[in-house]
């Protein structure tokens, strides 16, 4: 998987840049640790396919990562994503997407990829809202917060995704927030060189649809709030339920070996085939 040292700007499509995000949005910074991820793992790009769904966050793979992208519909990449680990297995393959894509739409992808323990790094980019399509409410939307569809206040529970993740029977979960990139860093490249299904949620700031709601309009601003509001999982474990209700609990929440599924259906259709042929040949 790894090849010949690359660059920096090798896993970059230079000729589309400056980048389109917003000012301020966390996409960059999401784009920017990954492919220092990547760069410090001297992967192959041409050996990586990165999918996405449709969305501002969909767009951090494609087009600005360099390796073969699938820009898919919404909220599908992890269905897709699948298709190519079972007919290339051989291949890395990443899934970065938003909150809206992965946890909303396309939830049931999610649960069940990460129940089969299917070979794909998952980068979900949480901004809590339906960034591209105007902040609408998404179901990572904290309780109380305004949104453009809940203009009073939101009063559904919000998803703890990467919690959810772990539940569902994944190999590899951490969250970590766009205020944290070296230990995002850190967590990308062990979800790349993990077997089976890892799960990264990113807590990421949309000062457009998000802040400016809240009354913090710069990304700066909500990069303190999220450090404001992070908790490490080792304390996190040890405060009340209510304690934890604004909080961001960032770290590590699992990491173990589970059998991975592409492995096992391509071991089963070898069986099935050397089977078949003998029963042929008998
Ligand atoms: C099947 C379908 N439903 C709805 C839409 C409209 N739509 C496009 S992007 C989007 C939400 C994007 O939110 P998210 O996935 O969280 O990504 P973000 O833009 O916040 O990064 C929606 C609802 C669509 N394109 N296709």
């Amino acid at each position: 998987m790894t090849g010949p040292r690359h660059r920096l700007m090798d896993y970059i499509r230079e000729e589309i840049m400056p980048h389109r995000f917003c000012a301020g949005c966390g996409c960059g910074t999401v784009l920017n640790v990954f492919v220092n991820a990547v760069e410090g793992l001297a992967l192959d790009p041409a050996r990586m396919v990165c999918v996405s769904g449709i969305g501002c966050s969909s767009w951090i793979p494609s087009p600005y990562f360099k390796s073969d992208t699938l820009h898919t519909t919404h909220g599908r990449p992890i269905a897709y994503a699948t298709g190519v680990k079972i007919m290339r297995p051989d291949l890395k393959v990443v899934v970065i997407a938003g909150d809206g894509d992965i946890a909303g739409i396309g939830g049931n992808h999610l649960i069940h990829a990460a129940r089969r323990n299917i070979d794909l790094s998952v980068f979900m980019v949480n901004n809590m809202i339906y960034g591209m399509t105007g902040g609408q409410v998404a179901p990572t939307t904290p309780l109380d917060v305004k949104t453009s569809t809940t203009p009073h206040r939101n009063i559904e529970p919000p998803f703890k995704v990467a919690e959810l993740v772990v539940a569902a029977g994944a190999s590899y979960v951490a969250r970590w927030t766009t205020y944290h990139v070296f230990q995002l860093k850190k967590a990308m490249q062990h979800a790349l060189m993990k077997k089976g299904f890892s799960f990264i949620e990113i807590v990421s700031q949309c000062p457009e649809y998000y802040g400016r709601r809240m009354g913090l309009r710069t990304g700066i601003e909500l990069l303190k709030e999220f450090k404001k509001q992070s908790v490490g999982v080792k304390k996190a474990q040890g405060m009340p339920e209510e304690k934890l209700q604004d909080k961001i609990v960032v770290g590590g929440l699992c990491n173990l070996d589970r059998p991975e599924f592409v492995t096992q259906l391509h071991a089963l259709t070898g069986e099935q085939i050397e089977s078949f042929s003998r029963e042929r040949a008998g």
